[in-house]
C-alpha cells in the first residue's frame, strides 16, 4: 500500500545519498578507519603533523596512501621491525633546525611568512618564536604538494603559488575563480617548464621569476613582461650561484635560497652582504 512504500522509498533514497556521498568522500574513510586501526593496535596520538595519528584529520589527495615514518616508528616501537618492508619509502616529516635543511618556496602571507617544504609549509609569525608546521592541503586542499615558488602581491592582496606550468591565486583560503592558470598566459614562453622562485618587490612594483639560471621581471600595474628578459642571474645577482630554491624580500634586502645557504643581498648597494645558513630562518 502507499502508506508502506514511503519509508521504503525513503530508506533507498537514504542509501542511494550514502552511496553517493562513499564515492565523494571514499578516500577519506579509508584513513579515517587507517587511523582508527592504529589505535586498535595501541598507537596513541603523535605530535607530528604529518603522521596518521596525527589528532587532526587533513584531506591528503587521491593518490596512493604511503604510512608516513612516524607511524612506522610508532608500530615499531610496540611490535619490534618486520623482516621485510613492502614499501621503504615512508614520507618523513621536515625537521626545521636539521643542517641541510633547504626549502621549496617562502612568501609573505598578510604579516606571517610561509615556508614550504615537501607536504608542509611552516607559519612564522611575527609575534611567535616557534613556528608551526602545518600541512599544504589543510588550508588549501585543491594546491598540489611541493610548491615550486610563491609570492605575495600585497596591494592586490593576493599569493600566488607555482607549480610546473600551472598558477594558482589565493584569497586567504579561497582560490581565486578562473585559476588554476597556465604560466604562459603571463607571457613564459610556451615551453617553460617550471619556476624555480619568485619573489615581489614593493617599492619598484616587479615580480621576480627565478627559473634555471635566468630571471625574468614583470611588471604587476600592466602584467605584462618586461621588455630585455631573461637576463642571466650571474649578471645581476653576482655570487648568489645560478639557481635559486626560493626568495623573499625584508627591509630592502633580498635573501635567495640556494641548498642549506641563504644569501643576504642589499638592493641598494647591489651585493651580497651576508651568507646565512637555511634554517637561520627559524633561529635554530
Ligand atoms: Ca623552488
Ligand atoms: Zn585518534
Amino acid at each position: 500500500s502507499f502508506f508502506q512504500s514511503v519509508p521504503c522509498t525513503l530508506a533507498i533514497l537514504e542509501g542511494i545519498h550514502l552511496l553517493l556521498l562513499s564515492f565523494v568522500i571514499g578516500y577519506n574513510l579509508f584513513l579515517v578507519a587507517a587511523h582508527e586501526f592504529g589505535h586498535s593496535l595501541g598507537l596513541e596520538h603523535s605530535r607530528d603533523p604529518g603522521a596518521l595519528m596525527f589528532p587532526i584529520y587533513t584531506y591528503t589527495g587521491k593518490s596512493g596512501f604511503v604510512l608516513p615514518d612516524d607511524d612506522v616508528q610508532g608500530i615499531q616501537e610496540l611490535y619490534g621491525p618486520g623482516d621485510r618492508d613492502p614499501n621503504p619509502k615512508h614520507p618523513k616529516t621536515p625537521e626545521k633546525c636539521a643542517a641541510d635543511l633547504s626549502i621549496d618556496a617562502i612568501t609573505k602571507l598578510r604579516g606571517e611568512m610561509l615556508v614550504f617544504k615537501d607536504r608542509f609549509f611552516w607559519r612564522l609569525h611575527p609575534q611567535m618564536v616557534e613556528a608551526e608546521l602545518v600541512l599544504i592541503k589543510s588550508f588549501w586542499p585543491e594546491l598540489p604538494n611541493k610548491i615550486d615558488a610563491a609570492y605575495e602581491n600585497p596591494i592586490k592582496d593576493l599569493v600566488f603559488m607555482f607549480k610546473g606550468k600551472k598558477v594558482w591565486a589565493l584569497n586567504g583560503y579561497d582560490i581565486v575563480e578562473g585559476f588554476p592558470k597556465k604560466i604562459y598566459e603571463m607571457g613564459f614562453p610556451k615551453e617553460m617548464k617550471r619556476i624555480d622562485a619568485v619573489v615581489h618587490i614593493d617599492d619598484t612594483g616587479k615580480t621576480l621569476f627565478f627559473t634555471g639560471n635566468k630571471y625574468w621581471s614583470y611588471d604587476e600595474e600592466t602584467e605584462v613582461m618586461d621588455t630585455g628578459y631573461p637576463k642571466f642571474i650571474e649578471d645581476e645577482f653576482a655570487g648568489i650561484g645560478d639557481r635559486v630554491d626560493a626568495v623573499y624580500q625584508r627591509n630592502g634586502y633580498l635573501y635567495f635560497f640556494n641548498g642549506p645557504l641563504q644569501f643576504e643581498y642589499s638592493i641598494w648597494s647591489k651585493r651580497i652582504v651576508r651568507i646565512l645558513h637555511t634554517n637561520s630562518l627559524f633561529w635554530c
